[in-house]
């Protein structure tokens, strides 16, 4: 019996990379880095979930012999650069640059009114999650969630399954009940991990990821309503494979 959605946020709330992406190179400009990231090249750097992860990613990939992090501010750096990245960023949707995805919105609201619960289980900073359904839904929008889970309360970064941990913790609830979304396969990794099935919506970034362990795999949630992810989570519970987040 389906009893909570857990969502992940960016490229499943919303297609929200193409904005990080302009708020990180906008921090680097900023900050006189000679750093400027291409599609192709965020693409891949997207497998480093976490902007500072991602960002020291990249400073290894271009200066190997970065050894001591406390040496030199490289982690002092590095911080400084995500807080204008994030500053950004938050500007940015303010302004309107990212909406919801097609379906979001109305198969939460279906879900509420059916009694689903809803928590929220990213890899990005809270001020992100704020910014976009604070325009999305409203100045209440955190009413409407049981419980977030994000970069303050997971350090550990998809895949790991810490933030999907702590959403089952807090929702109260077995991960057999729950049903995930995601857009990577970071996501679908760490959800698969914390037990949950999961639907995949991918974006243009994660589209040639692997989702076998994937529930479903559609384009969007424009086409998916309350009853047939019930009918689709049944299914995966019966199905040993799926519901041990195997290929089926
Ligand atoms: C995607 C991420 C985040 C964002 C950037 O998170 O990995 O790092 O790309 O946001 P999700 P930050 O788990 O929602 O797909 O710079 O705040 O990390
Ligand atoms: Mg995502």
């Amino acid at each position: 019996m389906l009893q909570a959605f857990v969502f992940d946020v960016d490229g499943t709330l919303a297609d929200t990379e193409r904005a990080h992406l302009a708020a990180f190179n906008q921090a680097f400009a900023q900050e006189g880095l000679g750093w400027c990231w291409d599609e192709a090249q965020y693409t891949e750097l997207l497998n480093i979930s976490g902007g500072k992860e991602r960002i020291l990613h990249h400073w290894r990939q271009v200066n190997p012999d970065i050894k001591d992090l406390s040496a030199n501010g490289v982690m002092d750096t590095i911080n400084r650069l995500h807080d204008i990245k994030t500053a950004a960023y938050e500007s940015a949707v303010n302004d309107g640059a990212v909406e919801l995805r097609p379906g979001v919105l109305r198969l939460m609201d279906d879900a509420l009114r059916q009694g689903i619960r809803l928590a929220i289980a990213t890899t990005t900073s809270p001020v992100n999650i704020a910014a976009l359904l604070r325009r999305a839904i409203g100045m209440d929008w955190r009413e409407h969630f049981v419980a977030i889970g994000d970069a303050s309360t997971a350090p550990l970064k998809k895949p790991h399954p810490q933030v999907y941990l702590q959403m089952i913790d807090a929702l109260q609830l077995p991960p057999s009940v729950c049903l995930a979304f995601e857009d990577s396969a970071n996501g679908l990794a760490a959800a698969t991990a914390a037990g949950l099935q999961t639907v995949v919506t991918p974006t243009d970034f994660t589209r040639h990821h692997d989702f076998s362990a994937a529930l479903r795999q559609v384009p969007d949630l424009s086409q998916v309503g309350v009853e047939r992810l019930r009918a689709w989570h049944d299914e995966g519970l019966r199905d040993p494979r799926r519901a041990a987040g195997l290929p089926a």
